[in-house]
């Protein structure tokens, strides 16, 4: 007969699991919502779809506990609770300096997570030991839990005064006790990543497309897939990258490949008699956003648009046939363009995919020279990558909107006057040569800026409009552009510096008509097609040499070469896809677009969007008019080329392998 002190208490099975993760899930989503909190991110709310996500995640990741034995299981949980509570507070503390979240290549090239340092302390909140509150409680269920089944396994081996008579627990009921556990964990996994797979991809298949590739912020890839979704993407992203960059290439197009690169010496290094001729000078070189070609030197009811760039152009090399060759990745991949001469992927960035690749940059090369690298962008620094990728960049020092003191807010964030300004003063205290590289953004999408009746330009007919406003905009940033080129002057670094300024990409509006009206003509849709491509490159030397109008094509990519041969450099050394840009007319003008558009200087190639090369336009550019397709497949099949050996460059992190100096 059964007395109370001998018999085992009711055996805690399923049902006791089942309440005790119902409560770990439910902290675990808590946690999730204390840090959505702290982040304080503007338009992006937690709702109910977030919360259905976070708690798919939660089970997908945790569904095996109840496959384990039931000592196990309460300690298993104990201790998922703890690692993903020390996730989420690694993040919140990574969050609060970078204002990004940690990624598996940050965490394994710990340099980023270094530079907190003596900083993490002030990084703490008291109110951060909510996130701890669950453990204790947690900690007990998994000891209950354990001396609960010792005191039963106990009793069930005959250790205590209790006998089980006919013996252990039959096999059969084990396995059946088994398989309610197997299909437990088993309809969890499915619930799970249900709740968490379908929303997620249907959201990359509606408003947030191509969420993988195009991911710009991991902010906005956080926004749909919430923390626990954004780690597993970013997992599954290193690994695939991974898994690319280890499949080796064959020898063959190893061979290839650097045959490119020996072949194109030259025309990286370019006129003989220029290379080193300013050897020792600082570089400022300015990407301005959405700056584009069209609009600079012509005027409006009477007043130019842009008159301290038509000043600067009387002594300045004005490249007036410029295009930009960015892809997905916007004004990173102008960026890459620039400061490392490969082009832009086919999807997504660079900066957020390629990251933990070895590259050779402007910044880094001209830090070999004795420069001191230095970037600027008043803005949060997280966006593209930006904190992890200019470390990897070898830039000294990359000053974000925390280092500026916002006492201009314009657009979206520090307006471009006081940016330019507050970043001469810092390049006043930097030891010279110095590369200093900016970026500027009032005039970015939207355009409506808030400007003093000064700043206005008087835009007649576009009063009002978008185009108006982007006029306006670009207006603005010419003369905080005229304001910064005095200063330089009056702080007396002008006369050895070299300053270069060029425009990132095009506007992203379809204004065919406007900027007809503008233009006082009709605008051909080619020629619409020519503008949407074309940004302004100016560059000034030191001693005002060499000024004039270069038609002939070039591109983003075709700066780092230019400058690094000037500055006596050779750029055949390096493998940069892009061509020194004073070379002779004639030789090698080929500027190759990421949709595989190209021009010569002669023709321009438009591909269509079948891929077929017959079926593209070949325009002359002459006369604007389509002409016999045959003339461009000598240049396509050298597009497809150079696109090919970028992404191969990229894909299988081939930099360190090549080796191209003598
Ligand atoms: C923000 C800025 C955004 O830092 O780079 O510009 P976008 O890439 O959208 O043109
Ligand atoms: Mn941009």
């Amino acid at each position: 007969m059964w007395t109370s002190s001998t018999r085992p208490g009711p055996k805690p099975g399923l049902l006791f699991t089942s309440v005790v993760y119902v409560l770990f899930v439910l902290l675990i989503l808590g946690k999730l919502r204390l840090l959505h909190g702290n982040l304080q991110l503007p338009y992006i709310d937690m709702g109910a779809m977030d919360f259905l996500i976070a708690a798919g995640c939660v089970l997908a990741l945790s569904f095996w506990v109840f496959w384990l034995p039931f000592r196990a299981r309460l300690w298993a949980l104990a201790l998922l609770d703890l690692l993903l509570t020390a996730l989420i507070f690694a993040d919140l503390v990574y969050f609060r300096y970078f204002g990004d979240f940690l990624t598996v290549p940050v965490l394994l090239q710990a340099g980023q997570v270094e530079s907190l340092g003596g900083s993490i302390a002030e990084l703490l909140r008291w109110r951060d030991l909510w996130l701890f509150a669950d453990w204790p409680l947690m900690l007990t269920a998994a000891l209950w839990g354990w001396s609960r089944r010792r005191k039963n396994a106990q009793v069930l081996s005959g250790t205590s005064t209790y006998s089980f008579g006919t013996g252990t627990p039959s096999s059969s009921r084990r396995s059946v006790r088994f398989l309610k556990r197997f299909a437990a964990g088993l309809l969890v996994l499915v619930i799970g990543f249900s709740a968490a797979f379908f929303p997620i991809r249907h959201a990359s298949q509606t408003w947030a497309k191509n969420l993988l590739e195009n991911n710009w912020w991991n902010m906005s890839m956080y926004n749909v897939t919430g923390l626990l979704g954004f780690h597993a993407i970013d997992a599954y992203r290193y690994a695939q990258i991974a898994i690319g960059k280890g499949q080796s290439l064959p020898e063959e197009r190893l061979a290839e490949i650097r045959d490119w690169f020996e072949q194109h010496r030259a025309a990286r290094t370019g006129p003989a008699e220029l290379l080193g001729k300013y050897e020792g000078s600082n570089v400022v070189m300015v990407q301005g956003e959405a700056f584009m070609n069209f609009f600079v030197g012509k005027e409006i009811n009477g007043q130019p648009i842009t008159p301290n760039l038509d000043a600067l152009m009387a002594d300045s090399l004005y490249f007036d046939h410029f295009y930009h060759q960015t892809g997905q990745g916007r004004t990173s991949d102008a960026d890459l363009a620039a400061n490392f001469s490969l082009h832009p992927l086919p999807s997504g960035s660079v900066f957020i995919r390629y990251a933990d690749n070895e590259f050779e940059t402007l910044p880094s090369i001209l830090k070999e020279q004795g420069y001191t690298a230095n970037v600027f962008h008043a803005y949060d620094g997280s966006f593209w990558n930006r904190n992890r990728m200019y470390q990897e960049m070898g830039y000294d020092r990359f000053y974000t909107e925390k280092d500026y003191e916002i006492d201009e807010p314009l657009g979206w964030s520090l307006g471009d006057r006081s940016f330019l300004n507050q970043s001469v003063a810092f390049m006043e205290n930097t030891p010279e040569p110095f590369y200093s590289f900016l970026i500027t953004l009032s005039s970015h999408h939207p355009y409506n800026l808030t400007l003093s009746e000064q700043d206005k330009l008087p835009v007649g007919e576009f009063e009002g409009t978008t185009f108006g406003d982007y006029l306006q905009s670009v207006h603005y940033v010419d003369s905080a552009l005229g304001d910064m080129v005095e200063r330089l002057k009056s702080d007396g670094l002008w006369d050895n510096t070299i300053f270069v300024f060029y425009g990132d990409h095009d506007f992203s509006l379809d204004e065919r008509e406007a900027v007809g009206k503008l233009l006082g003509r009709e605008v051909s849709e080619f020629e619409y097609t020519q503008m949407m491509g074309q940004v302004p490159l100016l560059m000034h030397l030191p001693d005002g040499q060499l000024a004039g109008t270069y038609e002939q094509p070039g591109g983003q990519l075709d700066i780092m070469p230019t400058l690094l041969s000037l500055l006596g450099v050779d750029a055949g050394d390096y493998a940069l896809m892009g061509s020194n840009l004073l070379n002779d007319a004639a030789q090698d003008r080929l500027v190759v677009l990421r949709t595989g558009a190209f021009t010569d200087g002669n023709i321009y190639y438009e591909p269509s969007a079948d891929g077929v090369f017959e079926n593209g336009i070949c325009y002359d550019l002459a006369t604007g008019q389509p002409t016999d397709v045959e003339q461009a497949r000598t240049g396509y099949d050298e597009a497809v080329k150079r696109l090919a050996i970028s992404d191969d460059v990229l894909a299988k992190d081939l930099i360190p392998t090549l080796e191209l100096k003598p």
